[in-house]
């Protein structure tokens, strides 16, 4: 069956945080994608350029002017080319000159177009036949650092991880019942609790990153015993954020304390071996693959994962492997730009033992793309909040997924 592009429309939407970002819709000779870009807070500094300067509305402009007369015709088949023309067209490394946003948006709405020619549905076209094992879903609970304000916790996610569950909607079910605990603890604790919520639909409040985690463990293997069944913990430390290069420390404002690169190396491990952490996501700054090397080596039993790290990048995870810094890596499309070069990142990932995490932003859409992403390349978590409406589109859509794949579908091996 034909399926050349025959039109592509950009448009001005809204992330959930208000925020004005890029939806393009591909009509093909038989079929029809479309998709919304998201949008990182505390963004990798390696990440690619979202925009052009001018914003949406230029990036548009570039849709219209630019792109789409140079794709119009191709066969939406031919991701690979595709991706790749985006990248000509660019001519820059961080797609700085139509937008890495404006790259993403293109990318994922012709691979749904081109799986709907065929009438299947993006994990199939993508993963095909052995694509049939759900992620397991590392919540987002309790919020702190970039993504909390004034008096909440330094490190950035207080995360659960429900590995015991014997399928998703049990996984998904475990996260938001940890959720609603935590906020019931929360509400005794701390009188001036007001059920305040961050952009990823995770609890705000006036704790530190300790009081977290044991609020957490206490959750956790509360519901954990209820249910019959592991939730494991985990941060994203996001440490970044907390990196003076003057000082040349981790500032901890909530505790009042500064840590240098070996105590922050101590401090993450005291936190591994006292919670029975299992994730830990930046532990250190972007630069320091040492530090994470250090970790990975010594941190038993638990996924050391790099995003600002990484930023979804071949040639930056290359240099993690060859260093053997971390054993996980965060997939964020939109750090990167196309499918393309977020497969060959996650194909490498693989290679090397690394476990892929695909992974939302921020502020994202009710775009459930992801949700397809992390079966179709077989990522065996899946890092989504619990709650908020960009959040439970994705976990809605990977329900409906286990659904369809009936007696076939089966949790991911972690
Ligand atoms: C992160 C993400 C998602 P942001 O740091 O992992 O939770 O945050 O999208 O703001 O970069
Ligand atoms: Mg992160």
């Amino acid at each position: 069956m034909s399926t050349a592009i025959e039109d592509i429309i950009a448009r001005k939407v809204f992330n959930s945080r208000g925020e004005e970002t890029i939806e393009v819709d591909i009509v093909t000779t038989s079929s029809f994608g479309r998709a919304s870009a998201p949008a990182g807070e505390s963004r990798g500094k390696a990440e690619v350029v979202y925009y052009p300067q001018g914003g949406v509305d230029q990036a548009i402009k570039k849709v219209e002017e630019l792109i789409a007369p140079e794709l119009i015709g191709l066969n939406a088949d031919f991701q690979e080319e595709i991706d790749k023309r985006l990248h000509e067209m660019d001519g820059t490394k961080d797609f700085r000159m139509i937008g890495g946003n404006t790259a993403f948006a293109i990318s994922l709405a012709n691979a749904e177009a081109a799986a709907n020619s065929y009438g299947l549905l993006l994990f199939q076209y993508l993963g095909g036949y052995i694509a049939h094992k759900l992620p397991y879903p590392l919540g987002n609970v309790i919020s702190g650092g970039k993504h909390g304000q004034g008096k909440t916790p330094d490190m950035q996610e207080f995360l659960v991880l429900p590995h015991g569950a014997e399928s998703f909607l049990e996984a998904a079910a475990a996260n938001a019942q940890i959720h609603r605990r935590i906020g019931n603890i929360l509400r005794k604790k701390d009188k001036l609790f007001g059920g305040g919520r961050s952009d990823e639909g995770a609890w705000i409040a006036n704790i530190g990153n300790l009081e977290a985690l044991e609020v957490l463990a206490d959750a956790c293997e509360e519901m954990g015993n209820e249910l019959g069944f592991e939730c494991g913990l985990g941060v994203d430390v996001a440490a970044s954020s907390m990196w003076s290069a003057k000082t040349k420390t981790y500032i901890y404002k909530k505790e009042g304390e500064k840590r240098d690169s070996g105590e922050q190396l101590e401090f993450i491990l005291r936190l591994i071996k006292k919670y029975r952490l299992i994730y830990v996501e930046d532990p250190f700054h972007e630069e320091d693959y040492k530090g994470f090397a250090e970790l990975t080596k010594k941190a038993k039993n638990c996924l050391i994962c790099g995003d600002d790290l990484f930023v979804t990048n071949s040639e930056r995870l290359n240099r993690g492997i060859k260093l053997h810094a971390a054993n996980a890596i965060i997939i964020k499309l939109n750090q990167i730009g196309t499918l393309t070069d977020a497969w060959e990142t996650i194909e490498m990932a693989k290679r090397a033992g690394y476990v892929p995490v695909m992974s939302h932003r921020s502020g994202d859409t009710c775009d459930w793309h992801i949700a397809h992403l992390a079966v179709a390349f077989r990522c065996p978590i899946i890092k989504i909040g619990v709650v908020e409406g960009a959040r439970i589109a994705k976990i809605n859509e990977l329900i409906r997924m286990e659904e369809f794949l009936g007696d076939r579908a089966e949790m991911a091996d972690l």
